[in-house]
């Protein structure tokens, strides 16, 4: 093949999972560039290098969360002999300029990474217009083209704003204007019940604001529902108010301003009763459509989903258009989380550029939902495992667990709990993961490993407890769901 192209690999989208890959190709020695651009939000919300999670997701979300655990750590302080005035007030302002300034780094080091690695970095807007050949469009309106032997695709997704709710798209705001937010929110309702919809409410109620969440019908669609319920309740009983099930239709501004000021028309699914509320701010949570329909796809013959999800030609992520590959949130029925999308475009880059034949494993990827109480898990949902394996097949052990940090202040004695999901028909071997609890996304990584090589019940029993943790209660499970007993810390 005579044919020579500008580059050996156009990344478009310099998120997780393109900035992984450019990074790794450059250092195998192709000749790398990586385009990045990002459109304004419905409020016109903008930033940096680095793609969702460093800007508008884990990043800010994660120190969000500390923010909120702080805070209930103040108040636990007190029972630990800690003294302060009773007046005890929290700024969002500062909070919100700290959290930038750390992303403002984060956004620049990426610049200087991919310059030193000789990844050519283009703010650009990448859309395909022939066979090999790509238009790249930036702020001003300019246009440059660019060939490649291989693409990857990895623009990730963008907050749903859906234009059937009046007013929404204009009054609005979703997670990618929350974490710069100028203003303090202020009462706030949000609607969704995606971990996005759970985590914003719930940083922001443990940050003393007002909160209500309208929920449509479950919470966490595709999680556990015995989990997804435990942390709904935990919520509620600290200071979140839901509306369920509910879907709002119509938003109107009553007053201009930093925040200002919003009438939320909703109806209740079940009595059909029209609820009207007043918030400062309306964060819109209902789940992320996929970057892929301005972006040329059927010039080169790359096939999308209904919902536009791109769906991977073979278990490599190559497209339907064979020297176009994909990673990241863009993928049909994959994980949409940052480590996946690093992992898949890092080992993509070895396949290309050195030969290698590792491909990404899909399966038991753990993940954690940051609400104020965490929960984290690996492998199959419980309802998912019946489906999967039948409810005969299934041993669920199961406990409550009390966290000795929370005997001295007098925190819920039941709120924290575990579960193993266990098959009978192969030594007990675990096939969900489940825990709630103060730091359950670090206890949740560490039994990742154990799930990858395939622990069994026995695994975990033969598993040495670390005294006094809460990681310990998977050392010590004996209550069966089947047996009924109960399984209540106090019991
Ligand atoms: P992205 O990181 O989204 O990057 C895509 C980039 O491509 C963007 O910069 C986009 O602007 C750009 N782009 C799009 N189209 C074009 C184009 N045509 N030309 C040029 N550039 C383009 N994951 C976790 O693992 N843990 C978490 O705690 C977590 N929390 C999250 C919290 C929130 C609020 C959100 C929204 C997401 C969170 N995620 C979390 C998910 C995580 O952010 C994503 O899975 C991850 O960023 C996906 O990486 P990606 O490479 O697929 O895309
Ligand atoms: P999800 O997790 O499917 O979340 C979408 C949420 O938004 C869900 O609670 C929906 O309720 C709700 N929703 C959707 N449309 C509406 C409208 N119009 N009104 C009210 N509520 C609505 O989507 P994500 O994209 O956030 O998640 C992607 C991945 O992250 C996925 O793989 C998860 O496992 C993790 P519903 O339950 O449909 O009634």
């Amino acid at each position: 093949d005579l044919e020579s192209y500008d580059y050996d690999l156009v990344v478009i989208g310099g998120g997780s999972g393109g900035l992984a890959a450019a990074k790794e190709a450059a250092a195998l020695g192709a000749k790398v560039a990586c385009l990045d651009f990002v459109k304004p939000s419905t409020q016109g919300t903008t930033w940096g290098l680095g793609g969702t999670c460093v800007n508008v997701g884990c990043i800010p979300k994660k120190l969000m969360h500390q923010a909120a655990i702080l805070g209930h750590q103040l108040d636990d302080s007190r029972k630990f002999g800690w003294e302060f005035d009773d007046k005890v007030s929290f700024n969002w302002e500062t909070l919100r300029t700290n959290i930038q300034d750390h992303i403002g780094s984060l956004n620049w080091n990426y610049r200087v990474q991919l310059r030193s690695q000789n990844v050519d970095y283009v703010n650009s807007y990448a859309q395909f217009i022939g066979p090999h050949r790509i238009k790249a469009t930036n702020k001003k309106g300019k246009e440059q083209e660019m060939t490649a032997k291989f693409f990857l695709i990895a623009t990730g997704g963008r907050p749903k704003m859906p234009d059937n709710i009046e007013g929404l798209r204009q009054f609005c705001i979703s997670s990618d204007d929350l974490f710069s937010l100028p203003y303090s929110p202020g009462k706030t309702l949000v609607v969704g019940a995606s971990y996005v919809a759970l985590e914003c409410a719930g940083f922001l109620a443990a940050l003393n604001y007002d909160v209500t969440i309208s929920v449509r019908s479950i919470l966490l669609r595709g999680f556990d529902q015995q989990m997804a319920e435990n942390i709904g309740a935990y919520m509620a009983n600290h200071g979140v108010k839901f509306i369920r099930p509910c879907v709002p239709y119509k938003v109107e501004r009553l007053e201009e301003g930093t925040p200002g000021k919003y009438r939320v028309y909703s109806k209740m699914q079940d009595s059909g009763e029209e609820v009207v509320g007043e918030y400062n701010t309306v964060l819109i949570a209902v789940g992320r459509d996929p970057c892929t329909r301005d972006l040329g796809l059927d010039t080169v013959g790359v096939q999308i989903n209904k919902q536009g999800f791109i769906v991977a030609a073979d278990d490599a992520e190559q497209t339907s258009c064979p020297y176009i590959h994909a990673v990241g949130d863009i993928l049909d029925g994959k994980p949409e989380l940052t480590p996946m999308a690093i992992q898949a475009g890092r080992l993509l880059a070895g396949r290309l550029f050195a030969g290698t034949n590792n491909k990404t494993d899909y399966t038991n990827v753990p993940t954690t939902v940051f609400t104020p109480i965490e929960y984290g898990c690996i492998g199959l949902a419980e309802e998912d495992a019946i489906a999967k394996y039948g409810q005969s097949d299934l041993e669920v052990y199961h406990s409550n667990y009390l966290p000795l940090e929370w005997t001295v202040p007098h925190k819920e004695e039941n709120a924290c709990y575990a579960k193993l999901i266990c098959l009978k028909s192969q030594n007990l071997k675990v096939v969900g993961f489940h825990v709630m609890g103060p730091n359950a996304g670090e206890i949740t990584q560490g039994f990742t490993l154990a799930l990858k090589l395939g622990a069994k019940k026995a695994d975990f029993d033969n598993a040495i407890g670390i005294h006094p943790t809460c990681a310990e209660i998977f050392t010590t499970l004996q209550v069966t769901k089947s047996s009924g007993q109960d399984a209540s810390a106090s019991g």
